[in-house]
């Protein structure tokens, strides 16, 4: 059993074995991230992922908002000094040293720091309504925590502009077309396709999943030799695990495994 402590900008659950949920929860904002919510949900992120009993994460917001963004009026007074020394309001690198995969659950608007929050996640699942969007340039400002580098590589260059310069937004079903997210579900049932998916990362042998999400990450940061290189020593070092043992063994055995995490 997770053990969290009293947070007041999001909720945590656990749905189903192996699932951990961390949601945003400022509504009247449209969930805007302000340092409080983020920091809260990377430390209630954290804390799962120290948990043996989780096995898969599900970031995601309400269904009108799953966050609209940075919290502009937080932002409002901050100088460039301010954002270039850090603390909380920059901290956002928390996310991605998570080692669990993240399934970022979105409904409504994804916008600005959201919609890149969500590209940082390992997987998207969306709700019809859901709109996905980097607003930042009505601001006076660009994307700054990932959006000109996560967007473009997923949906390419020529509409990523599109999307970043003009305020392109788009629907679930572009996002769904161009590649940004798995699927699309309706606003009733997304959060439940969320966890169905979750479970299915959960139950799998952890040190295969945490690896496998540490190579597929590799992929974006090397070269393609680089990248095989990486890729073979950590295909190399599983081959050293009770779990790789216990899945072979139980394929020649005909029957299901049964994972130890070790
Ligand atoms: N910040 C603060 N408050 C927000 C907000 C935001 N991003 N978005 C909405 N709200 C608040 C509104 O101010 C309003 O509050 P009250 O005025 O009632 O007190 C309430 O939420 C409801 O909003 P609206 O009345 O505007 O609702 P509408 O349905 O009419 O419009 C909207 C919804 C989402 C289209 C609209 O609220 C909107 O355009 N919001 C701003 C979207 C936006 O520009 N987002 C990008 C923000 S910039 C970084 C990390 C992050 C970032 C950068 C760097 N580092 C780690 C370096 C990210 C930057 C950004 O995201």
């Amino acid at each position: 059993m997770t053990d969290h402590p009293t947070y007041e900008t999001i909720l945590t659950e656990t749905p189903a074995p192996g699932v951990g949920v961390v949601r945003f929860n400022r509504p009247k904002a449209l969930n805007a991230l302000n340092a409080q919510m983020t920091g809260e949900a990377f430390t209630a992120l954290e804390i799962f992922d120290r948990d043996p009993s989780i096995g898969c994460m599900i970031l995601t917001g309400s269904d009108r908002a799953f966050a609209a963004g940075a919290d502009i009026k937080e932002m409002h007074g901050k100088t460039a000094v301010d954002m270039f020394m850090g603390g909380d309001v920059t901290d956002w690198s928390r996310l991605t040293k998570i080692g669990k995969p993240i399934i970022a659950a979105v409904s409504g608007f994804a916008l600005g720091g959201g919609c890149e929050i969500a590209m940082t996640c390992d997987m998207i699942v969306a709700s019809e309504t859901a709109a996905f969007g980097q607003p930042e340039i009505n601001l006076g400002i660009l994307p700054g925590a990932g959006g000109t580098q996560r967007m473009t590589r997923a949906i390419g260059k020529t509409l990523a502009m599109e999307v970043m310069l003009i305020d392109r937004r788009l629907t679930a079903e572009e996002a769904l077309h161009y590649g940004l997210v798995n699927r699309v579900a309706p606003v009733e049932t997304y959060f439940h396709e969320a966890v169905e998916l979750a479970k299915k990362v959960a139950e799998r042998s952890q040190v295969a999943i945490r690896l496998t999400k540490e190579a597929v990450n590799k992929a974006f940061e090397t070269s393609l030799a680089e990248g095989l290189t990486y890729e073979k020593r950590l295909f190399y070092l599983l081959f050293g695990t009770e779990d790789k043992a216990e899945g072979m063994g139980a394929f020649v055995e005909k029957r299901q495994p049964v994972w130890k995490n070790r």
